[in-house]
């Protein structure tokens, strides 16, 4: 942990450094690793393409630099530890060399059905130690991996194994969520109907009954019998892909965000230990689900690679009671804890009676990720759970940064509530107007964008450069854009204020109104819809949907409800909108453009003044929208 900043005079040294000699300063940190052979130019880039390198030439594995690394000095070292969704099941530990081993066998069983470099396989699985031993399996032999939650449909299963071309799916046969089961090797299968496979791995985890395909379907504990538990990581190029996740935009088509191997690598562990001060022997707990990024880089690569202790949980926060994240934290010592500002709220709801029993004395650090942190969440967390005593990191980042790009570095950074503070070493924001021009000195707000390469940025969108280009880099010339609006104060901190585009931001979870209103369209009675996003006290953002229906065949509740079960059917239960209201009309410009402006202040009640409406084809549409407003 050479690359450790200790003060505040350290962190705006290396940030000075960062921005005067890039190229140095990466390679630096980039020496610690292992590499097959050493890159030989630290960046090639242009934000035209764009087309972005790092650590050229470079040859190595990132499973290397986790296990053989590492395991003679700390093999025994633990892991993950596991917690089971039912706090009576068997704790798991699993050490370095256990994973080691046990990665070694599954990536075996893996070459054994077929699957070699560059072929991609869908992860659809449970938190369980199993789904992190898929994901670095397929790093391991060069597959590229790509996590699909498993709280998503089989409908958009379908369209993620479609567009990725994935070769193989790993799955289990249930989820448990609370007290329920839910079958996810049924939903494969359904996702299945309209896709194609060759192979699919089901891990033992309910022990409900599943359908086994001929053939197609396999059993995890069955295709490791007599794999050996050992192999030569497959040599990879720097910019070889190590995975696709998909995410919302603000189209309807999700995403395939594509990250590569080395800058990763480099990235997310340089921030893992700055940002969170892990010290080695401490327990750190992220709550994220391995299908989102913050899962891939602080749960999985960031913690492993750095040598750390990465508890996983399976469970929710509010089972068996709204108790279970303290207990956790007490039962495993944490040190660390990342979390949500959705989950927060949501635990806040219920008072500080279920924090009393437990000692939360263990935890050093506070985290935020997902969406903006309110200041009365914010002073929650640090009093209640914090004991006024650990600093929080309120990290801004996004799937398409790979790691966390605005924080403050634990207990080094001074904090404010509600503000992600400055950016770390190697990141150069702007703050721009509406044409571009870049806002610089303090006390200004406009939209962020980032200027200079950073290792672990995007590189593609699988299948769509394109896409890539037009979303990230054409809005504004020779620089990234975030799509968030962001202020940088009179300190020359920075609050984010969240997104400019059509996307929302439900409980933390990414939604493109695009996607949500397609889903809604699929209904055989909906004409026309138009979503928005609206403040909504736990998860953020609610999802409020006005939709223009054939009203002549079914009540209005049960239309409704068989709205929310489409999109629940579509895209999953997280997209499932909060709010219907069934209108007439929508409000329109004359060249047809829906002027979500008018809706969004609807959504929100605040329609005493509804701004310039003089556009608007029919402004008697707004006049009954508002006497409709639920
Ligand atoms: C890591 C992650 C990205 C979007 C991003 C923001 C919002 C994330 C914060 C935040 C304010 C934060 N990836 N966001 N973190 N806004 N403060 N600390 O969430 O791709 O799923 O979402 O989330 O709008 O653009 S993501």
């Amino acid at each position: 942990m050479s690359d450790r900043i200790h003060t505040l005079s350290g962190y705006f040294y290396e940030y000075q450094k960062s921005v005067t000699e890039p190229e140095s300063f990466w390679a630096r940190i980039a020496d610690s690793f292992h590499w097959k052979k050493r890159w030989d130019k630290v960046l090639k880039w242009d934000f035209e393409g764009p087309n972005v390198k790092w650590f050229v030439n470079g040859k190595l594995n990132i499973t290397e630099n986790i296990f053989e690394k590492n395991l003679f000095a700390f093999g025994d070292r633990t892991a993950i530890i596991w917690e089971p969704s039912e706090p009576g099941e068997d704790v798991r530990t699993i050490s370095y060399k256990e994973l080691y081993h046990q990665v070694c066998q599954f990536s075996n069983a893996l070459k054994s059905k077929g699957i070699q470099k560059g072929d991609r396989v869908i992860i659809y699985m449970p938190m369980i130690p199993e789904a992190a031993i898929a994901m670095l399996a397929c790093a391991r032999i060069g597959a590229i991996h790509s996590v699909v939650f498993a709280g998503f449909s089989a409908n958009a299963l379908t369209d993620r194994i479609i567009d990725s071309g994935a070769k193989a799916i790993l799955t289990s046969d249930g989820n448990y969520r609370g007290n329920k089961k839910i079958g996810i090797k049924a939903i494969v299968d359904e996702a299945l109907e309209k896709a194609d496979v060759e192979t699919v791995i089901v891990c033992q985890r309910t022990g409900q009954d599943v359908t086994m395909k001929a053939g197609r379907d396999h059993w995890w504990h069955e295709v490791i019998v007599g794999e050996k538990d050992s192999n030569v990581a497959k040599e990879m190029d720097s910019e070889d892909p190590l995975f696709i996740l998909y995410t919302s935009g603000s189209t309807g088509k999700p995403k395939g965000v594509v990250h590569s191997t080395a800058g990763y690598m480099v990235y997310t562990k340089y921030t893992f230990e700055n940002v969170f001060q892990y010290s080695p022997g401490d327990v750190y707990w992220c709550t994220a689900d391995i299908g989102w990024i913050t899962g891939h880089s602080y749960i999985v690569y960031g913690p492993l690679l750095s040598g750390a202790t990465t508890l996983m949980f399976e469970g929710v926060p509010t089972y068996p009671d709204p108790g279970r994240f303290w207990a956790v934290i007490e039962k495993h010592k944490v040190n660390q804890f990342y979390t949500a500002p959705t989950a927060i709220r949501a635990l806040q709801a219920y008072g500080t009676d279920p924090i009393a029993p437990y000692n939360l004395d263990s935890l050093k650090v506070l985290g935020s990720v997902g969406e903006p942190i309110n200041e009365e969440a914010w002073r929650w967390y640090y009093n209640h759970i914090g004991q006024s005593r650990c600093p929080i990191v309120d990290t801004w980042w996004q799937t398409e940064t790979g790691g966390i790009l605005v924080s403050p570095i634990a207990g080094i950074t001074p904090t404010k509530p509600a503000f992600a503070t400055l950016p770390l070493p190697g990141i150069q924001l702007a703050i721009v107007d509406p044409e571009g021009n870049e806002l610089t000195g303090n006390s200004v707000e406009g939209n962020l964008c980032i200027k200079y390469p950073w290792p672990s940025m995007i590189r593609t969108l699988w299948g769509d450069h394109g896409r890539c280009k037009e979303t990230y880099f054409s809005t504004y010339k020779g620089m990234y854009f975030t799509g968030d609006g962001v202020k940088r104060d009179h300190d020359g901190y920075y609050r984010i204020l969240g997104r400019v585009d059509d996307v929302i931001n439900v409980s933390g979870h990414r939604m493109g109104t695009a996607e949500v209103e397609n889903a809604i369209n699929e209904h055989p009675l909906v004409i026309e819809s138009a979503v928005v996003g609206y403040p909504h006290e736990v998860k953020g953002q609610g999802i409020y949907a006005f939709v223009i229906c054939d009203m002549s065949h079914r009540t209005e509740e049960n239309l409704i409800n068989e709205i929310k079960e489409t999109v629940s059917k579509i895209i999953g239960p997280i997209a499932k909108p909060d709010k219907i209201q069934i209108v007439s009309g929508l409000p329109k410009t004359r060249s047809g453009k829906i002027m979500r402006r008018i809706l969004r202040k609807v959504a929100e009640g605040s329609t005493d003044n509804m701004g310039d409406t003089s556009t608007l084809l029919d402004p008697e549409v707004v006049t009954k929208i508002i006497e409709g407003r639920k």
